[in-house]
C-alpha cells in the first residue's frame, strides 16, 4: 500500500456527495493500492446527517478508506487541511424563479471562502474540481482568492455534458460509447454550452458523416446535452445526482491518467488565451494529460457556425465574470 492522499469533498451530505464518497472510498478512483483519507465538508446544520453518512462508509469496511476527517463551512482550513485533492460539490442549488445571476451572487461568498481556505491549509500539490454550480464562474472566484496556487490546477466539471453528447451520439448511431471519441464542450456548463460534434468521431470517422443528419446535430443532438439536465429533474424529481458523481470520477482520472495518443477530453481550465478566448476565464476546452498536467489540443478548426456557438458561450463566461467583479481580488 501507498502513503494515504487526503481528498476533500464539500457538499459531502447531499446527492451528489452521497453518490460520490462511496466510490472514492472503494478504491475505484485512486486504484486498489491508494489509501485515501475523506475529508468530508457540510454546513453546520447538516453535519448530524454527516454523522450518518460517516456510519455507512464505516459499514463498508473498504480497505483503501484510512480515515474520514469533518469540519463545517465555518472551518474550512480544518476540511482542507494537507489535502491533495478538493471537490467542490457543496452550493446552495438553484430554485424555483431564480435567475442565474441570483445564483451567481448567492454562491460566489462561498468560493471566495473557499478559495482562500484551499489556498492556507491545503497540500502543495492540491488540485481541485468544481462542480457546485454555475461550476465555471464560482471555480474562478476561488482561484482569484487563491493566488498562490498555481492557475493549472483548478478545474470546473463538463465531463457529464461530454458523458450526455457521447451517450446520443452512440445510440443514434447504433454504436458504442467506447466507437466515440473527441466529443468535446466547449465554453460554460450551462445551456450555451457547445458540444463540438463536428470534431467528434464514431468509429474513426466524423460524427456527421456517420449520422448523416447535419440538421439533427446542429437542432436536436446539440439541445438535448444543453438541457439533459432540465429532463433529468422534470422525469426524476431531482437533478441529476449519480451520473453527475460519475462525471466527477471521470474529471480526476482524465486528470490523473495519460490520456491516450489521439484523444482529448473536456474540462474547464483557466483559459492561456489559446482559440481567442480571453486569458483567465474558466472555460471548457479539448484537454490531454500527461498524468498530471493538462495542455490544451491546439489546431482544432470550427465552422463559421460553430464558432458562432463557441463565442456565445464564451460571451457568457464573460458576462458571468463581470457580475462577479468585487469577487475577483
Ligand atoms: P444537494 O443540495 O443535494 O447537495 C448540496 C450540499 O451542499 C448540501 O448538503 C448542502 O448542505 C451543501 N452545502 C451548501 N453550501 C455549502 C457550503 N458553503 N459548504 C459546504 N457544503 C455546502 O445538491 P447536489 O444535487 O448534490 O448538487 C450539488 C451541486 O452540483 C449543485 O450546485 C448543482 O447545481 C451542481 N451540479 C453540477 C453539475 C456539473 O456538471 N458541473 C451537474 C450536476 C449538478 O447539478
Amino acid at each position: 500500500m501507498k502513503a494515504p492522499i487526503r481528498v476533500a469533498v464539500t457538499g459531502a451530505a447531499g446527492q451528489i456527495g452521497y453518490a460520490l464518497l462511496f466510490r472514492i472510498a472503494s478504491g475505484q478512483l485512486f486504484g486498489k493500492d491508494q489509501p485515501v483519507i475523506l475529508h468530508l465538508v457540510e454546513v453546520p446544520p447538516v453535519m448530524g446527517a454527516l454523522d450518518g453518512v460517516e456510519m455507512e462508509l464505516d459499514d463498508c469496511a473498504f480497505p483503501t478508506l484510512a480515515g474520514v476527517v469533518k469540519a463545517d463551512s465555518d472551518h474550512l482550513e480544518d476540511g482542507f487541511a494537507d489535502c491533495n485533492f478538493v471537490l467542490c460539490v457543496g452550493s446552495v442549488p438553484r430554485k424555483a424563479g431564480m435567475e442565474r445571476g441570483d445564483l451567481i451572487r448567492i454562491n460566489g461568498p462561498i468560493f471566495t471562502n473557499t478559495g482562500k481556505a484551499i489556498q492556507a491549509a491545503a497540500a502543495k500539490d492540491v488540485r481541485i474540481v468544481v462542480v457546485g454550480n454555475p461550476c465555471n464562474t464560482n471555480c474562478l472566484i476561488a482561484m482569484a482568492n487563491a493566488p498562490d496556487i498555481p492557475r493549472d490546477r483548478w478545474y470546473a466539471m463538463m465531463m457529464l455534458d461530454e458523458n450526455r453528447a457521447v451517450s446520443q451520439l452512440a445510440k443514434k448511431s447504433g454504436m458504442t460509447v467506447a466507437d466515440v471519441k473527441n466529443m468535446t464542450i466547449w465554453g460554460n456548463h450551462s445551456a450555451t454550452q457547445y458540444p463540438d460534434f463536428y470534431n467528434a468521431t464514431i468509429g474513426g470517422k466524423p460524427a456527421a458523416d456517420v449520422i448523416g443528419d447535419e440538421s439533427w446535430l446542429q437542432d436536436t443532438f446539440i439541445e438535448t446535452v444543453q438541457k439533459r439536465g432540465a429532463a433529468v429533474i422534470q422525469a426524476r424529481g431531482a437533478s441529476s445526482a449519480a451520473s453527475a458523481a460519475n462525471a466527477c470520477i471521470d474529471t480526476v482520472k482524465n486528470i490523473i491518467t495519460p490520456t491516450p495518443a489521439g484523444e482529448s477530453f473536456s474540462a474547464a481550465i483557466c483559459s492561456d488565451g489559446s482559440y481567442g478566448i480571453d486569458e483567465g476565464l474558466i472555460c471548457s476546452f479539448p484537454l490531454t494529460s500527461d498524468g498530471s498536467n493538462w495542455s490544451i489540443k491546439q489546431g482544432v478548426k470550427q465552422n463559421e457556425w460553430a464558432q458562432a456557438k463557441v463565442d456565445a458561450t464564451v460571451a457568457e463566461l464573460k458576462e458571468e465574470r463581470d457580475t462577479v467583479k468585487d469577487l475577483l481580488p
